[in-house]
């Protein structure tokens, strides 16, 4: 008998990539996907099977982290060995704008959950995996972080991901739950959704050197992240779900970048060089030099600038993850180095333009889509 699996937040990024590795383990695969005026499924088409074949092992269930009675439905139908929660208002700037709802999906969701887990008399079956995040760190307290860090959340985002982590401890402990919080630090992919920065700066770097946008506004530049690829962490969840205990795990690259370095490694991949002047809000990034003649702007016209709209009301400025608990009890390490990352995030960009201008020049209307 296969494992069988179920996924919150099937759509999304990370989704998308379990899906992806759990069908090549073998896994029958469930997720919850949120109904939708237009389709969002882009990221699993894919893997997508039609209903009306036998023997599916990708299902796809209509469902919402604010609905309980909803959950404990597809849980009991289901009856998952592993439940991993992915599912989650997931931007920490609109967190901001949406506290409320951040704090329903993401910290009291995870309670719903692990409820149905317990109330379906589940909780010697089913291991759960919790998407906890290095936001949980927030404010500086020590640096590398890792799993003994205090945390110090910053946002609405972070303080309702708190919550989470610890409901996912307390089931461990109260009940004898295989439950488990993996603390991602930030993962990126060509699939990472448009408004996060690295996207967002893929993205417009691709329209940039195609013609199709001459600026790119940015906000806190001086940001440090600690970036991986999204499929080296997928990996890492799954491996913290086949441990014999259940623990808790830091999953980093252990190396930080600034904002502003992602933008110039960027622009390197199409062969831009930049050059920056002034500071703060007045910051701008120039163009230095150009490989290509043929490259659509000259030689010093300003394409990166900063906005205040996209500066947050707390900012985290430093993360920087420990994953060494995870390289000994799990034999997990991040494969993808950033630079690789970056100009594969560039070049599925590029290609995903080039159709776009592909299709102005045929004369067909494409719609513009800005953060
Ligand atoms: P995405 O934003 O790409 O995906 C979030 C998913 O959650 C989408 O499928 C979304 O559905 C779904 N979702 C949102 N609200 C609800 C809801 N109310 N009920 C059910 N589903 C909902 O996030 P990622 O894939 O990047 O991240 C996955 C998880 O890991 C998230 O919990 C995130 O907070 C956490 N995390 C992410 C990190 C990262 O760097 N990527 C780092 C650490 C933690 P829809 O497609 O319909 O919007
Ligand atoms: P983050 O990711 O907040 O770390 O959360 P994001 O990519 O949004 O921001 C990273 C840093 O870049 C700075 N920044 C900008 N960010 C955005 N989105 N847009 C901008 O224009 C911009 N300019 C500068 C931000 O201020 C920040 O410092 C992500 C999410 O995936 C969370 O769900 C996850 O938990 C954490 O990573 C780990």
């Amino acid at each position: 008998m296969s494992k069988r699996a179920l996924i919150t937040g099937v759509t999304g990024q990370d989704g998308a990539y379990l899906s992806e590795l759990l069908l090549q383990k073998g896994y029958e695969v469930h997720g919850i996907k949120r109904r939708s005026s237009l389709f969002n499924t882009d990221r699993i088409d894919h893997l997508y099977q039609d209903p009306h074949v036998d023997n599916r092992n990708f299902v796809l269930h209509y469902g919402d982290l604010t609905d309980s009675t909803n959950l404990v439905r597809i849980v009991q139908e289901v009856q998952p060995d592993e439940i991993y929660n992915l599912g989650a208002m997931s931007h920490v700037k609109v967190s901001f704008d949406m506290p409320e709802y951040a704090a329903d999906t993401d910290g009291i969701g995870t309670t719903r959950l692990l409820e149905a887990i317990r109330l379906l008399g589940l909780t010697e079956k089913t291991r759960f995996y919790q998407a906890s995040t290095s936001e949980l760190y927030g404010k500086v307290q020590e640096v590398p972080q890792r799993e003994t860090t205090p945390f110090y959340p910053r946002s609405p985002y972070a303080v309702a991901k708190l919550y989470a982590y610890w409901i996912t401890v307390n089931y461990r402990e109260a009940y004898g739950m295989f439950a488990c919080n993996g603390i991602l630090f930030n993962h990126e992919s060509p699939l990472r959704g448009e408004t996060f920065v690295t996207r967002k700066i893929t993205r417009a770097v691709a329209k940039i050197s195609l013609g199709l946008q001459n600026k790119l506004y940015l906000g806190n530049l001086d940001a440090e992240r600690d970036w991986g690829h999204a499929k080296d962490y997928v990996e890492g969840m799954w491996r913290i779900l086949q441990h014999d205990v259940a623990e808790d795990f830091v999953l980093a690259t252990g190396v930080t970048t600034r904002v502003r370095e992602f933008v110039v490694m960027s622009f390197r991949e199409v062969g831009v060089e930049l050059d920056w002047q002034g500071k703060g809000v007045h910051e701008v990034g120039r163009i230095a030099s150009v490989a290509d003649p043929a490259f659509p702007l000259p030689v010093g016209t300003a394409v990166v600038a900063v906005d205040p709209a996209y500066f947050r009301p707390t900012e985290v400025d430093l993360l920087l993850g420990d994953p060494k608990k995870a390289q000994q009890q799990l034999g997990w390490k991040a494969t993808y180095t950033l630079a690789e990352m970056c100009a594969e995030m560039v070049r599925a960009d590029v290609e995903i333009f080039r159709k776009h201008q592909l299709l102005k020049e045929a004369g067909f209307v494409v719609r513009e889509q800005y953060e």
